[in-house]
């Protein structure tokens, strides 16, 4: 079989930001489905349902980019999965932030707060794990990229996050 990469815009949305960004969710940390992210070098910090669901008001899902903080640290960027996770069938919306810093320690229940400033690409099925964590390690390139923009910078200093 040949397996063919599909080449991807390395940055997306516009230089302003438009509605319905920026989205803000908040909640504490919940346990996701242990499926080892971690050991595959992505861990998720999983949204509480009711937040979930109140971001699927505004968003469709898929894959978006944006701020988080944990507690009172430091704000960096993240990249998130809103909804089904194909790959996996979950019968679950799911809500899984991945924050762009490598941690010492696990949240578990910690504050986290998230703005999210666009959309990247929908949610896909996937023929296996290492395509998946591939086009993940694309989003966070994608992210990072699209977010040194002067508009999306701003958002780092926004009063949501606490000092
Ligand atoms: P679960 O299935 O319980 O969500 P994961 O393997 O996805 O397990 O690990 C998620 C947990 O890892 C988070 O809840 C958090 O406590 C911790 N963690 C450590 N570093 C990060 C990071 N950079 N981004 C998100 N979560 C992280
Ligand atoms: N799961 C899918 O089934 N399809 C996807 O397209 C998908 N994209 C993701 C993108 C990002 C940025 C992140 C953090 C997760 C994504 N997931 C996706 C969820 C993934 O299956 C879940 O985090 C696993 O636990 C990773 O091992
Ligand atoms: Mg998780």
């Amino acid at each position: 079989m040949v397996v063919t990469k599909h080449s991807r815009p390395l940055v997306v949305g516009g230089e302003q930001i438009e509605g319905p960004y920026p989205v803000y969710l908040q909640g504490h940390v919940q346990h996701g489905f242990g499926r080892g992210s971690k050991e595959l070098g992505i861990p998720t910090a999983n949204l509480p349902e009711d937040e979930v669901h109140r971001a699927c008001k505004n968003l469709k899902t898929g894959v978006y980019f944006g701020w988080a903080q944990v507690n009172d640290g430091p704000v960096y960027d993240m990249v998130m999965s809103l909804g089904w996770n194909p790959y996996y069938k979950n019968e679950k919306l799911s809500g899984e932030v991945h924050i762009c810093h490598e941690f010492d320690h696990d949240f578990y229940g910690e504050d986290l707060r998230v703005v999210v400033l666009g959309y990247i690409r929908p949610e896909r099925d996937y023929s296996s794990v290492d395509a998946l964590i591939y086009d993940i390690n694309v989003d966070i390139t994608v992210a990072k990229n699209s977010m040194s923009r002067s508009a999306y910078q701003k958002f780092k200093l926004s009063p949501f996050f606490r000092s």
